[in-house]
């Protein structure tokens, strides 16, 4: 039974509607084909072992990573229900090598890039996997998409968020005006605000980070990992790794903590992708008082170069950040 005094994310979406009464409504629009495509991508992960969709597509994306069968059907039911939105004249994703070009409304206003279903090496033994998200406005309608609308700096983003399939399933998101938690009540399949205007702790918590590649990361960040183990006096952080950034980054932003993926010897600007990964969680983390970082520049204020482009991240609670920069 829905609980007395919820609120669901379209009437949340509808009431920041209202504040502007000459808005066309395309943004919720949008809002909503997202949200209904993440309830699409739950269920079938809820039942992922039973529909034979575990494992293997056979496939490799453009960055030489094998494909996994959810990978593929999450993919095309995102781009599916942004295509239907008629908002959208373009879509980025981590599946697809090129821009994905809305044929249906080559004029929209809006540009997705996402990782339809991040983290899929957790996939299959049934750990917390997730979408990113992050919608730009373009630049000029009047004229076909362009790099200028595609390589926007992060600081131009209009929303950003993600939708974890974990223990439970939550879309968290921002539009510049900090950031709310819904949690799907799976009975009445709605999203509802459970976590209202979401904050970094300010303690110190969790250092997350993939040790198995330390030998070949930057000084600076073993310095850092070494004073997070204790090794230089201070009292040590627990250490906390999944593997998948959303849920990774989702712990860290409810129990306080840093997320790193430094760059290494077999990948010289860390894995994550910038446009799909990096910028969307970069966004919700200011947004929630926290600091995303390269270690060189601040993750929203780099002007993309490629569609697939990685930097290094290093993210999560301001003073852990900072203090990781300092090292
Ligand atoms: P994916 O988009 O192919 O799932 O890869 C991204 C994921 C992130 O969710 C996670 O932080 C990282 O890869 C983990 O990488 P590693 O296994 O090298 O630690
Ligand atoms: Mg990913």
């Amino acid at each position: 039974m829905q609980q007395k005094g919820l609120i669901t994310f379209d009437q949340f979406i509808a009431s920041e509607q209202n504040k502007f009464p000459n808005v066309q409504g395309n943004l919720s629009r949008l809002f909503r084909h997202i949200q209904l495509a993440s309830k699409l991508v739950n269920s079938d992960v809820r039942k992922a072992g039973l529909a034979g969709i575990l494992g293997s597509a056979q496939n490799t994306n453009v960055q030489g990573e094998d494909q996994q069968k959810l990978d593929v059907l999450a993919n095309n039911t995102f781009i599916k229900m942004i295509e239907s939105s008629k908002t959208c004249a373009a879509i980025l994703s981590e599946e697809v090598d090129e821009v994905y070009y809305c044929e249906n409304n080559p004029k929209g206003k809006y540009i997705v890039a996402m990782d339809p279903l991040d983290g899929s090496s957790n996939i299959d033994v049934n750990a917390s996997i997730g979408t990113i998200f992050s919608i730009y406005k373009r630049i000029d309608l009047d004229q076909p998409v362009s790099d200028a609308d595609i390589y926007q700096k992060g600081r131009e983003i209009v929303a950003g968020g993600y939708i974890i399939y974990g223990s439970s399933t939550m879309l968290v998101f921002s539009t510049g005006n900090g950031v709310n938690g819904f949690t799907l009540d799976s009975g009445i399949q709605e999203y509802c605000l459970s976590h209202p205007n979401m904050q970094m702790p300010a303690k110190e918590g969790i250092y997350s980070v993939n040790e198995g590649n330390m030998g070949t990361f930057p000084e600076s960040v073993k310095r850092y990992i070494a004073k997070c183990k204790g090794e230089t006096g201070e009292k040590p952080k627990s250490a906390r790794y999944i593997g998948s950034l959303i849920a990774d980054f989702h712990r860290n932003l409810i129990k306080g903590g840093i997320f790193m993926y430094p760059s290494t010897q077999s990948a010289p600007n860390g894995k994550l992708r910038l446009l799909y990964e990096c910028v969307p969680m970069a966004f919700v983390a200011e947004q929630a008082g926290g600091k995303a970082h390269t270690g060189d520049i601040d993750v929203l204020d780099i002007v993309p170069n490629e569609l697939h482009q990685r930097v290094p991240l290093y993210i999560g609670n301001k003073s852990m950040v900072e203090d990781l920069l300092q090292s």
